[in-house]
């Protein structure tokens, strides 16, 4: 995702983690706003391009090796790269957190990619390998030519807030507030329980692959509905996002309270 999704999970996580949790959180990231969170939300973005964060630039997405839209799935063998994913990632990380024994600045570090990667596993096309996700596509958006991946990172997702596009923090936390409502009383109410089944602290790999292949899914269903060749060219900013909108909607608030779960699981495990 962009910044706008990145922080906005990021918000939907504070607003649904246990009190402990938030302090916690608060004194690794030294940060005892309600902004803890949401401040490092895209840090881990902010790394990839310099040389000493290049080792990183691997870790936000798991190419599935699949036949979109006949055959969609992951598989963690054949799809995980030699020097790692989102999956191997978010477990690398979440141990760290769990190692009392590492340098504070360790675990800072782990909170501060456990909290990006969780938001990017829930990003379809951080979860397909077509063209690297989608950036080798060239789609029209309102007229312009973008490329796909983007179009799915933050387009469709500003295009429903409207608003000034630069600010994200904003934006974030007003479309944080929305979602965190639909989940608390509206119409994600009746599924948030189903949102967090099969999350085990023991076994991330697993827990985490549930998440890639229901994104993944996604890819099959409304990214690429006719195949990747078929959207080459199109203009997406009207029929597609329509298509589209609830599914970033959706993937966005579950992933906002799956962190929160997920770093709850943490907190009771350290404590
Ligand atoms: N980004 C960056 N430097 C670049 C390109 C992108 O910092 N040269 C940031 C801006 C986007 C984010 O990366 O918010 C998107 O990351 P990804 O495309 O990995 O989701
Ligand atoms: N960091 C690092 N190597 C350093 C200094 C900092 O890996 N020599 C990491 C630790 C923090 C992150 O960079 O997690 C940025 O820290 P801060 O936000 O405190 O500047
Ligand atoms: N990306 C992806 N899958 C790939 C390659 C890249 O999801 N196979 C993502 C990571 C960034 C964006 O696409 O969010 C742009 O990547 P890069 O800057 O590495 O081209
Ligand atoms: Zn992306
Ligand atoms: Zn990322």
């Amino acid at each position: 995702w962009g910044s706008l999704g990145h922080i906005t999970i990021a918000y939907i996580a504070s607003n649904f983690v246990k009190e402990e949790t938030t302090a916690y959180f608060q004194e690794l990231l030294r940060n005892d706003t309600e902004h803890y969170l949401a401040g490092v939300a895209t840090w881990a973005d902010s790394i990839r391009y310099t040389k000493w964060g290049r080792f990183s630039k691997n870790f936000h997405f798991i190419d599935a090796k699949d036949d979109p839209p006949a055959y969609c799935g992951v598989d963690f063998k054949r799809d995980c790269k030699e020097d790692g994913c989102v999956v191997s990632s978010l477990q690398n990380y979440t141990s760290q957190l769990l190692d009392p024994k590492l340098w504070p600045w360790r675990r800072n570090q782990a909170a501060k990619f456990v909290i990006h990667f969780v938001g990017d596993i829930h990003q379809p096309l951080h979860v397909e390998n077509v063209a690297q996700g989608g950036n080798g596509i060239h789609v029209n958006w309102e007229g312009h030519e973008f490329n796909l991946h983007h179009v799915w990172d933050s387009s469709i997702a500003e295009k429903m807030l409207g608003g000034n596009r630069r600010k994200a923090y904003d934006n974030a936390f007003r479309w944080a507030t929305d979602l965190t409502d639909e989940i608390e009383s509206g119409k994600y109410l009746s599924v948030r329980e189903s949102w967090i089944d099969g999350m085990f602290l023991d076994d991330p790999i697993a827990t985490s692959m549930v998440w890639a292949n229901e994104s993944n899914a996604y890819v099959c269903s409304h990214v690429f509905p006719e195949g990747p060749v078929a959207i080459v060219g199109q203009e997406l900013a009207g029929e597609y996002f329509e298509k589209a909108a609830p599914v970033i909607e959706l993937q966005v608030a579950k992933a906002g309270y799956r962190l929160a779960a997920w770093l709850d699981l943490i907190v009771e495990r350290m404590s």
